[in-house]
């Protein structure tokens, strides 16, 4: 399947819950009052938030009368330009080699799957990969990632259940070294007793990296597209704590909840880098905003 039918197919609930919604209510004819509320209440409805609807609304409203947009292709056209515009506010960061990236999220968005998607993408554009196990809160957590490792022929570096993952951090960056690699990434826990316990773990693994990799370094959060709205908080939470560089919005196929990528690329300063769109190793796509309108309008 090509790059865009894959998106496209992956997107499918959340255009039928945004695109062919708002498609529907412009074939009625008029943009009037009652189109324009219309659409930003499918807009909120699938998850776009407030102050992004209103935004496109305002716009569109702006656009409709100035272009005298008249036919429904006309429409869709504006809408895509509207939405992209607002996913482009936030650039990624460079990204140079030898590059360090460090997962985080909460338990369970799916960290250690979008590491094993990431080394499979790394090494299609010829970089050598090494997997760090930092979660070291739960011995599956390794396991799950060594079986990742072993899907993309790929080395590991992992360490006991309990021991200190700052330490493992360490010795995957000095193992990392040694060997030139051009991508390390790092797993990191999603659950510890309590969040201000895995913020200091957080802290501390970020610290260690800080301080022994003099080379491009990015943190990057992941976030569960299904839990909508909810996944807008941790955003700031994690910000907090460590810094967030970029976002990695999982699960976005099956459902009906992409809109939240507009949603936090309107309220949050930090782009978008990658979407995953099922479980599988190629499940991952490097995050584009005109193929993203693209998909859901
Ligand atoms: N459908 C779908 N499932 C995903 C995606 N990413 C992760 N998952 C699933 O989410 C579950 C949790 O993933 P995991 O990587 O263990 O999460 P972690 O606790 O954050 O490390 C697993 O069953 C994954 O297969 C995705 O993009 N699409
Ligand atoms: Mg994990």
């Amino acid at each position: 399947m090509g790059f865009f039918s894959k998106l496209k197919n992956a997107f499918k609930k959340t255009k039928d819950a945004i695109g062919n919604k708002i498609m529907a209510i412009a074939s009625k004819g008029q943009l009037d009052d009652d189109f324009f509320d219309e659409l930003e209440m499918i807009l909120i409805s699938a998850d776009v938030g407030v102050a992004a609807s209103e935004k496109i609304v305002e716009e569109l409203r702006l656009q409709a009368r100035k272009e005298k947009l008249r036919t429904q292709d006309q429409v869709k056209e504006a809408l895509k330009n509207v939405i992209a515009d607002i996913l482009r506010k936030n650039p990624a960061p460079d990204t140079t080699y030898p590059l360090l990236v460090m997962v985080a999220g909460v338990n369970g968005v799916g960290k250690t799957t979008t590491i094993g998607k990431l080394a499979n993408y790394y090494q299609e554009q010829g970089k050598s990969v090494l997997l760090v196990a930092g979660d070291t809160f739960r011995a599956a957590a390794a396991d799950q990632l060594s079986e990742w490792a072993k899907r993309n022929n790929t080395k590991i570096v992992k360490n006991n259940e309990g021991s200190d993952p700052a330490s493992v951090v360490f010795d995957g960056i000095t193992s990392a070294k040694a060997k030139n690699i051009d991508v390390v990434i790092v797993d990191t826990a999603g659950r510890l007793h309590n969040k201000v316990r895995l913020m200091e773990e957080l802290k501390k693994i970020s610290r260690i990296v800080a301080s022994n990799w003099p080379f491009c370094y990015q943190k990057l959060l992941v976030l569960d597209a299904t839990t909508g709205q909810n996944a807008l908080s941790q955003v700031e939470y994690f910000d907090e704590a460590i810094g967030v560089d970029g976002l990695v919005l999982t699960k976005l196929d099956g459902t009906a909840k992409g809109g939240v990528v507009v949603a936090i690329a309107e309220e949050y300063q930090k782009p978008v880098m990658f979407v995953g769109t099922g479980e599988g190793l190629e499940d991952i796509e490097a995050f584009d905003a005109d193929s993203f309108a693209d998909a859901i309008i």
